[in-house]
């Protein structure tokens, strides 16, 4: 048994309260709350090499993916039927199948409807960043809280190996390699200013490109801290062949797990990480991690009116149910920070066991195996051990002599048991040893009269001991 370990920082209670119900910025918000990506936005205005522009925007989305566009009008029309159905949709994202601002007038005629049909939603824009320093306030008296923004490197070399163009409409000019990586870098980085100047939540996404940007990762990482963006999302670059994009067909590969996770291990000493994205479709739905956008075609919604969507949809009731969500999600987070303090004070390293002990009422270990018919369990780490749970069988092993080792209630014992590695006993005879055993659980026997405390200690020093012992000869 091991805590994970988590690299949000503490956070202020006002910030906490806007990610609360945000699947994507508030990690213990994804099991709860759910997203709707409204595909409004086909448009883009740069070229990655990892995305294939028949498919939707690789920026936020697993490539080789095909997302229906859908008119602002439709797009909010499923938002109110989709959110009469999942009461614990809390976020409406724009994020492709192009790019939310290279796409504007579509992109804020949805954030209008959004508003004024769905006052509840947050909102959540998607873009490269290439017109963020000109749609910034404009978002932000739209109330769009949250922003990512791709960004994948801060140097216009490696730029150059991703972007091989980008076009400016406000120059109306196309700018190819260096060039045009140089004028993506400086609109990403005067966009991200101003939204965090604003009050904006800023998200980073980066792929995480083998051979291309793996190196300057965690110079893009600080940077993103100095500026005050306040999540970097390092997503692996998946490339296949068929996937038709440059990368693909060129035989740049896919990062792996191990990349993805180094590059996080680097960045994450300083700055919040994101690491439960599912680079999801333009036109997602649901919980992170479940895809129900095929269960709500055109035809179910696109048929109905605003006026019977609203009624639908129906305000009051959904925020009582958030509400509702809140309050559980709270009480689980309270729990878990219990357990992660009481975590702390027992373990230096994070890594504990549990041992189980056969103790009369004492606590000191003075049972029998075969006698017991209840087994303290303990979770020991290297600083301390706290009692955890009283584990109750309905018999013990042994009856008495005329039935010792018949019919024995050994599969109740080791379910009672389970996630125990070893367990102390005054003693205990050969079979039960080996039934144990063969259930992973290491039974020791310990002299009458020791503290169950005090011998789950040793016991786990011992353990830790042979463990390490075990490890450098191998
Ligand atoms: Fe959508 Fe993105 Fe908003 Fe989330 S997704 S626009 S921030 S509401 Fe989330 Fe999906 Fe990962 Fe994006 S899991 S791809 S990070
Ligand atoms: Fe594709 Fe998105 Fe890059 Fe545009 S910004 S080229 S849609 S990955």
């Amino acid at each position: 048994m091991s805590c994970t370990s988590s690299t949000r920082q503490n956070i202020p209670q006002s910030i906490a309260e806007k990610i609360a119900s945000h699947p994507c910025y508030d990690y213990n918000a994804h099991h709860h709350f759910a997203r709707i990506h409204l595909p409004v936005a086909p448009a883009c205005n740069i070229q990655c090499n990892y995305c294939n522009r028949k498919y939707d925007c690789s920026n936020e989305s697993r490539p080789g993916v095909t997302s229906h566009k859908l008119s602002p009008e439709d797009a909010v029309k499923k938002l109110l039927f989709v959110g009469s159905k999942i009461q614990q949709l809390s976020v409406v994202g724009i994020a492709g199948p192009g790019d939310a601002l290279a796409n504007p007038k579509k992109t804020f005629e949805t954030l209008d409807l959004v508003k004024q049909y769905a006052p509840d939603q947050k909102l959540c824009i998607s873009t490269n960043g290439l017109m963020l320093p000109m749609f910034a306030e404009k978002l932000n008296t739209y109330n769009v809280e949250h922003i990512t923004v791709t960004i994948n490197t801060i140097d216009p070399k490696i730029g150059a190996q991703i972007y091989p163009w980008v076009y400016d409409t406000i120059s109306k000019k196309r700018y190819k390699g260096e060039e045009g990586a140089a004028l993506l870098l400086e609109r990403q980085l005067e966009g991200i200013k101003k939204c965090v100047e604003l009050g904006m939540l800023i998200k980073a996404n980066t792929v995480l490109i083998p051979g291309v940007n793996q190196e300057g990762i965690e110079a893009l990482s600080q940077k993103l801290k100095e500026l005050g963006v306040f999540l970097h999302n390092i997503m692996p670059l998946l490339s296949e062949p068929e996937f038709g994009t440059y990368y693909g067909l060129n035989g740049v590969r896919s990062a792996t797990k191990d990349e993805v996770k180094a590059a996080q291990e680097v960045c994450g000493i300083e700055m919040n990480l994101m690491t439960h994205c599912n680079q999801c479709r333009a036109d997602a739905v649901g919980l992170l991690g479940e895809d129900r956008s095929a269960e709500f075609a055109e035809e179910e919604f696109a048929a109905h009116s605003f006026e019977t969507l609203t009624k639908m949809y129906d305000i009051t009731s959904r925020q009582a149910t958030q509400e509702k969500i809140l309050t559980f999600k709270n009480a689980l987070a309270s729990a878990q920070q219990r357990i992660e303090a009481e975590m702390e004070q027992i373990s230096s390293d994070g890594k504990t066991m549990l041992i189980a002990a056969t103790a009369g009422s004492e606590g000191i270990i003075d049972r029998h195996f075969g006698d017991s018919k209840e087994f303290l369990i303990y979770e020991v780490g290297d600083k301390g051990a706290i009692f955890r749970r009283n584990a109750r069988v309905s018999r013990s092993y042994c009856d008495g002599e005329a039935t010792c080792g018949v019919n024995t209630p050994i599969k109740e014992i080791t379910k009672a048991l389970k996630g125990v590695k070893i367990l102390l006993t005054q003693k205990i005879g050969d079979c039960p040893k080996g039934e144990l055993a063969q259930k992973g659980i290491i039974p020791l026997e310990m002299n009458e009269g020791k503290n169950v405390k005090a011998a789950v200690l040793e016991a786990y020093s011992m353990f830790s001991q042979i463990a390490r012992y075990n490890e450098a000869e191998a």
